[in-house]
């Protein structure tokens, strides 16, 4: 198997109710809550309910009814936390660290999605 997934990861607590979040917004198949350590006024991380863990993994293996549940969950808590285009936002950033070289922290794929500020150019 490609990608061996951990339950005992931080976010697959988080999806057992076994440690608190702080929820944004939840659907059959995602979760988005705020992250812990927030980089920008706003930062919330989208996680998908099943087991993949990371990008590719989700991207290659999940159902399409698990890829779009997922995406408008995204949609659904950029509404609320204002900072899309689409409900008078400026805008935000997207990001997916995957593994080591994306120094990926937690083994469960999760979407960082980061506004309410300018971010700054792309850097390594
Ligand atoms: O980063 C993982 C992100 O997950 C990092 O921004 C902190 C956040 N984090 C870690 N534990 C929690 C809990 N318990 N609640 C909310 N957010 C959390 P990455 O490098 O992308 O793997």
């Amino acid at each position: 198997m490609a990608f061996d997934y951990d339950d005992n990861n931080i976010f697959a607590k988080i999806l057992r109710n076994e440690i608190p979040n702080d929820t944004v917004a939840e659907n059959e198949h995602a979760l988005a809550f705020r992250d812990i350590r927030p980089q920008a006024p706003s930062h919330v991380l989208v996680i998908p309910k099943g087991r993949y863990v990371s990008y590719d993994d989700f991207a290659a293996n999940a159902s399409d009814a698990e890829i779009v549940g997922f995406t408008r969950l995204c949609a659904e808590a950029i509404a609320k936390e204002g900072v899309g285009l689409d409900s008078g936002g400026q805008g935000f950033r997207t990001v997916a660290n995957t593994g080591v070289h994306g120094v990926q922290e937690v083994p469960h794929y999760h979407l960082h999605i980061m506004g309410g500020r300018v971010m700054g150019p792309m850097l390594a």
